[in-house]
């Protein structure tokens, strides 16, 4: 069973933006903005939707930067995780129920507080290359199989 997320992280150069999410999945992490595809709408649509509900902020041009597959061990479903990158929004960035926004400088990503997967691909999130991926976690923060891989389109 496959379900669909997106992940939506703001490049204002040398800053990006991301969250420090406060509960549900991945609570205790910093990421980039995003959540579950509702019925209804499309990715891109779920992407602003929960941008606008986890950090205030609304984006308008976005490009999808990435897909990549998590898989964790023993557990039959797949997240597929649409990426996103915007370099401009509307409005100010503030504190949600679920998210905690700060800027953080591109050199001072804080890898170890994010998701193992994170460091992988962010470095190529960064130059601006498009990828395709597939994680398989073990347990605690392990990664038992992984595959990345730049590409022309996503
Ligand atoms: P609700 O609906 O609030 O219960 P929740 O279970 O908190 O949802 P949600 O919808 O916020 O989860 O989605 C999880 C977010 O985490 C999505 O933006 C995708 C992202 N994510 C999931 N696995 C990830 C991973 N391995 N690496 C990463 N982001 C990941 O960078």
């Amino acid at each position: 069973m496959k379900k669909l997320l997106t992940l939506c992280i703001v490049h204002q150069h040398p800053n990006v933006l991301l969250g420090m999410k406060k509960r549900g999945f991945g609570a205790g992490r910093w990421n980039g903005f995003g959540g579950k595809v509702s019925q209804g709408e499309t990715i891109e649509e779920a992407a602003k939707r929960e941008m606008m509900e986890e950090s205030g902020v609304e984006l308008q041009e976005m490009d999808k930067v990435g897909i990549i597959e998590f898989e964790f061990s023993g557990n039959p479903e797949i997240l597929e995780v649409h990426i996103f990158k915007a370099d401009n929004f509307l409005g100010e960035p503030s504190e949600s129920e679920e998210m905690k926004p700060q800027w953080f400088h591109i050199d001072e990503i804080p890898f170890s507080e994010m998701w193992p997967d994170d460091i992988h691909w962010i470095p190529m999130f960064l130059e601006g290359k498009k990828f395709k991926g597939k994680f398989l976690f073990g347990e605690g923060d392990s990664i038992l199989q992984q595959e990345l891989l730049e590409v022309e389109a996503v």
